[in-house]
């Protein structure tokens, strides 16, 4: 049976989260390979305007795209191994100077290469992605991946979503098989 790997008591609760206060926040993915393996985890933010689009190829920051036009949300670099312990690869948020375009962020991690590899979450010894509110310290959100989503490839984990002068938070949590090239369809604008 799924563990509940949300923590509610740790750090903001997640009625404070609601009340649109976020202005920084980091996502971090940590994951630890079983002895002898590879596996190459990837944290992205797909940017979307009102009708659930991409304005552009470049509101997608993955390890390809490091930084959004307005600057405002920065992934630190690809990490291909997760060696190490704590966070292996890092995205910084800065919500309330975000392209006012942009309505709403959907993120989203995924394994490198999954199908023809043959991969999933259920592959990893350890793996877990998270989010931190910068300005209190606290962790909004925590997922255990390798337990949690073991037959997966990807993770739809939360998404946050424009709301008056602020942003609401939503933990969402949706496994899939469809590749990171799947979420990149879905929120490409049709031609
Ligand atoms: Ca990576
Ligand atoms: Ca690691």
């Amino acid at each position: 049976m799924a563990t509940k790997i949300v923590k509610k008591g740790k750090g903001i609760k997640l009625q404070e989260v609601a009340a649109n206060k976020l202005t920084k926040v980091k996502v971090g993915l940590g994951w630890e390979v079983r002895k002898g393996g590879q596996l190459d985890l990837d944290a992205s933010v797909f940017m979307l305007g009102k009708d659930k689009k991409l304005p552009s190829d470049e509101y997608f920051v993955f390890y390809n795209n490091l930084q959004s036009p307005d600057g405002m949300v920065r992934h630190k670099g690809d990490n291909r191994t997760g060696d190490g312990i704590g966070d292996d690869e890092e995205i910084l948020l800065n919500l309330p100077y975000i392209s006012p375009m942009v309505h709403e962020l959907r993120f989203v991690v995924s394994i490198y290469d999954a199908q023809a590899r043959r991969h999933n979450f259920g592959n990893l010894e350890e793996a877990y992605i998270r989010m931190i509110d910068l300005e209190t310290g606290g962790e909004i959100l925590h997922y255990d991946l390798d337990a949690e989503f073991s037959d997966d490839t990807e993770v739809e984990f939360a998404k946050l979503v424009r709301d008056g002068d602020g942003w609401q938070f939503v933990p969402t949590e949706l496994g899939t098989k469809i590749g990171l090239q799947g979420y990149v369809d879905r929120f490409i604008p049709e031609l």
